[in-house]
């Protein structure tokens, strides 16, 4: 008679480091593992599309900061532009290269806000009520951008327009639309995916799909 008991946590041990694994290198080295290219820009949000013009848009910057910003479109467009051209990873196994984000750099907004010595972590709040979050220091990256327009034009509102956040080196659900405030704090705070057990992190590079890859 077989050892069904070892049989069985066997192939739990099995499971368990499959559910883990990596996928394959992709051919194109700046495909990550288990993703493939698109040129189509597809859509995904919760599908919810907020009601929002550039003249009801607000952007607010508030806890852990010494200047707490309540921006409109105008302030938001005299600040400094910028372009930065990279690529976009979404969880659901797509990848666009070359996107050409055009706005402001989330390290300029913040560095207006000042954020306190305890600032270590931000959630960013959305008009159709998603959140997503991250360590400040992530978003203090040069290529993270407060992005108003991409692929030679403006945001459309599918896409989180009038201003979406861009944060290349994560998956793309970190990438929040529809942005309306970042709110700085002390400790981490999950956001809509990662309390439904999407990866903390969400490295692309390292496969961070879910909490227990
Ligand atoms: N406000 C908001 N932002 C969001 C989402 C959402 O549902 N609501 N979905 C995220 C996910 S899962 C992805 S893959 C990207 C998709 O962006 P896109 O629709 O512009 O391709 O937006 C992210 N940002
Ligand atoms: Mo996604």
């Amino acid at each position: 008679m077989p050892d069904w008991k070892k049989l069985i946590a066997s192939k739990i041990a099995l499971a368990k480091t499959g559910g883990g694994q990596r996928s394959k290198p992709s051919a194109n080295a700046r495909i990550p593992a288990g993703q493939t290219e698109v040129g189509n820009f597809p859509r995904l949000d919760l599908g919810i599309v907020p009601d929002i013009t550039t003249e009801s848009w607000r952007l607010r910057v508030y806890g852990l900061v010494e200047h707490e910003l309540n921006l409109d479109w105008a302030a938001f467009q005299a600040m400094q532009q910028v372009k930065d051209v990279s690529d976009f990873h979404c969880v659901t196994r797509w990848s666009q290269l070359d996107m050409d984000w055009q706005g402001v750099r989330a390290h300029d907004l913040l560095a207006l806000a000042q954020p306190k010595q305890t600032a270590k972590f931000v959630t960013l709040h959305s008009y159709d009520g998603y959140t997503t979050n991250l360590p400040l220091e992530a978003l203090l990256d040069d290529d993270v951008i407060i992005a108003h327009s991409v692929l030679g034009a403006p945001l459309t509102l599918e896409h989180g327009g009038p201003v979406r956040m861009v944060v290349p080196k994560r998956y793309a659900w970190k990438s929040a639309k529809w942005l309306q405030a970042i709110e700085l704090h002390e400790f981490d705070r999950p956001g809509f995916w990662e309390v439904r057990g999407y990866h903390n992190d969400a490295d692309p590079w390292l496969e961070q799909r879910f909490s227990d890859d």
